[in-house]
């Protein structure tokens, strides 16, 4: 009886030790798999520009923009500007006008999206080259 109880209780240890040696992995992975990127949509100073214009990101980051100034603003990839579809373009466009400071949308690039250069514009703003990119690598 008292082997047993031992038997049990080393495979107990076992089994937390487990427990912990994957806890600790998926801890350490998670931080390092997901970026939030913000990027400002008007500058502090006022010009129509996407602060930064560009920025690179791998599989899970996000970009987020941040309604700033001189609204309105939105975000629009059309499939000449994207190494996708057009399918892709709608999905990670956000056409809402941003009017209020703060208003904000994400786009999370994700795994199944090719690599390369997302180009995208504001429309209101294309005219005056608000414009900007977001490079995917993997
Ligand atoms: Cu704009």
């Amino acid at each position: 009886m008292k082997s047993v109880a031992s038997v049990a209780r080393k495979l107990g240890i076992a089994f937390l030790s487990m427990l912990l040696i994957v806890g600790s992995l998926v801890l350490v992975a998670a931080p390092a798999s997901a970026t939030n990127y913000e990027v400002k949509m008007g500058s502090d100073s006022g010009l129509l520009v996407f602060e930064p214009s560009s920025i690179t990101v791998k599989p899970g980051d996000t970009v987020t923009w941040v309604n700033n100034k001189m609204a309105p603003h939105n975000v629009i990839f059309d499939a000449s500007g994207i190494p996708g579809d057009k399918d892709l373009a709608d999905k990670i466009s956000h056409d809402d006008l941003t009017f209020a400071p703060g208003e904000s949308y994400g786009t999370t690039f994700t795994d199944d999206m090719p690599a390369g250069t997302y180009t995208y514009y504001c429309a209101p703003h294309r005219g005056a080259g608000m414009v900007g990119k977001v490079v995917l690598e993997k």
